[in-house]
């Protein structure tokens, strides 16, 4: 009996230096999930950026979309973003997100990697935007992509995290100043999977 009501969704927090983390495998169904996944793939006008890193410019190997409350930019790669408006399945998401996490949301940053070639290379969000200890709110919806973590100063500290189809990582506390993170490319034949990060952006 206690099995029954025993709650799946229950968040796994790792116990890790100088970082929050918070995640919750199935924060939404898998029919939840697919739905919300194609009406993204849809709707979302996804673009392809240049990039410019230590000099060089070539093509982001991921689409990318920035949508927001406001009109504030984001920058970051060489990149400024003006933010599109927020959807009303973006808004659907977010406010699920609410009744886990009540910071106040702006912005929310979608990356599609279309297969395992596309990636998002190592780094931190610690643009100004973003303030000192930023919260950040991370979906993923389609195909399981590792979510590679190392801390920037112990070499001993790294994980990986496979982040499913539904799930929701919540990063805070000094994470973003001392860890940084990566989507790897991958040789397996794999579909596409999207990622959403809601973020706060100030002035
Ligand atoms: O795709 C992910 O899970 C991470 C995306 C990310 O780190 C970012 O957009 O800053
Ligand atoms: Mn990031």
């Amino acid at each position: 009996m206690l099995e029954l009501f025993s709650n799946t969704n229950e968040p796994w927090q790792p116990k890790l230096p100088d970082a929050e983390l918070t995640y919750y495998s199935t924060f939404w169904t898998k029919e939840e999930a697919d739905i919300l996944y194609s009406k993204l793939l849809k709707e979302i006008p996804w673009r392809q950026d240049p990039i410019t890193v230590f000099g060089k410019t070539y093509p982001q190997p991921r689409l990318t979309s920035l949508h927001s409350v406001n009109k504030e930019p984001y920058s970051y790669s060489g990149i400024k973003m003006n933010p599109e408006p927020m959807t009303e399945t973006l808004e659907r998401i977010l406010s699920k997100i609410k009744t886990v996490e009540q910071n106040k949301f702006t912005s929310v940053l979608l990356n599609q990697y279309r297969d395992g070639k596309d990636s998002n290379g190592w780094h931190s969000d610690d643009e100004k935007e973003l303030g000192i200890n930023p919260i950040i709110a991370s979906v993923s919806l389609g195909e399981e992509r590792f979510f590679h973590l190392k801390h920037k100063k112990d070499k001993t500290q790294r994980l990986k995290i496979k982040l499913e189809h539904g799930s929701l990582l919540i990063m805070g506390g000094t994470m973003q100043e001392n860890w940084q993170h990566q989507i790897a490319k991958t040789k397996r034949e794999i579909d596409s999977r999207i990622n959403l990060t809601f973020r706060k952006i100030l002035k």
